[in-house]
């Protein structure tokens, strides 16, 4: 028995008319190199600032909101997440979709600020919904502003 071996397209032509079977590996092409190079992905530095009554609401009334609330990185790109509160009470981050539950701490005072840092890495694309999930926007743990995105929740969005 003959091994196989590998041919290019033009011999193999020419075995298939004189009635040879090779067999044929994909040639790789050369926009796919054996060995990725290593690109690593610089980090992606999310600024977030929670501002108290911040936006007004499709209810007419302001409402505390992280600003923003829309965040997007690539799959496998270290996130850097920085919230400045400017609220004197703490808020949270929360996407179990993802294993986050951030405390953003408040500020100590009012007119100071607050400052939480975390950092998270999501291997697969998608939409991951975030929302808030202490007691804020003059309510309970199920006010206004943590049921609108925008405000009290956003998304994550984590591209390709
Ligand atoms: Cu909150």
């Amino acid at each position: 028995m003959i091994a196989p071996k590998i041919l290019a397209g033009g011999a193999v032509a020419a075995l298939a008319s004189l009635g040879v079977t090779a067999v044929v590996l994909a040639a790789r092409p050369a926009n796919h190199p054996a060995t990725a190079p290593v690109t690593a992905l610089a980090p992606e530095l999310v600024n977030l600032t929670i501002v108290p009554d911040a936006l007004m609401g499709s209810n007419k009334r302001t409402h505390d909101a992280y600003i923003p609330a829309f965040i997007s990185a690539r799959a496998n790109q270290k996130v850097i997440v920085t919230i400045y509160n400017l609220d004197t009470t703490p808020h949270s981050f929360t996407a179990p979709s993802l294993g986050l539950n951030a405390i953003a701490v408040g500020a100590k005072a009012q007119g100071a600020v607050g400052m939480t840092t975390f950092s998270f890495t999501a291997a697969k694309t998608g939409v991951y919904h975030w929302k808030c999930i202490l007691p804020c926007d003059n309510g309970g743990a199920n006010a206004w502003a943590m049921t609108h995105d925008g405000f009290m929740a956003g998304t994550i969005t984590i591209q390709a």
